[in-house]
């Protein structure tokens, strides 16, 4: 390879872990590492998962973002939990807690077992603040 090659592939490279333009990938290369989709929920000022819903792949993440004023939290372990039924998971899942999110904290998780989540926020469970991910198995 020509070390103009060389640096255009390495550019490419460098666009594609941006999130920048398309790949291209030469036959006898290997595929370069594509970044996992994240979906984004937010934590509102009244105390509400936004949106309620997500569903992702195994293997991707979920980032949840404090834009509020207000501290959160978000768990699926049923020992935070007042009420049981306000967390699921599919067995062999284990339990997740982000700890205390203050204002422009962000807490990310990778669900890796398919099927579906429902959490909560330990502060506002009592005001209904849960939400659901539903994880759809790999292609
Ligand atoms: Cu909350």
């Amino acid at each position: 390879m020509t070390r103009a090659a060389r640096a255009a592939l390495g550019l490419l490279a460098a666009l594609t872990l941006a999130g920048v333009g398309a790949v291209v990938v030469e036959p006898d290369a290997p595929a370069p590492p594509l970044p996992a989709p994240v979906t984004v929920v937010t934590m509102t000022n009244d105390n509400r998962f936004e949106p309620l819903r997500v569903t992702i792949r195994a293997g991707e993440a979920v980032e949840w973002r404090n834009t509020s004023l207000v501290l959160h939290s978000i768990t699926t372990d049923p020992d935070r939990a007042v009420r049981k039924d306000n967390v699921a998971a599919p067995p062999g899942a284990a339990p997740f807690f982000s700890g205390d999110l203050y204002e422009g904290d962000v807490y990310r998780h990778v669900f890796v077992v398919p099927g579906t989540y429902k959490y909560l926020c330990q502060p506002h469970e009592a005001h209904g603040m849960v939400g659901w991910v539903e994880v759809l198995p790999l292609r």
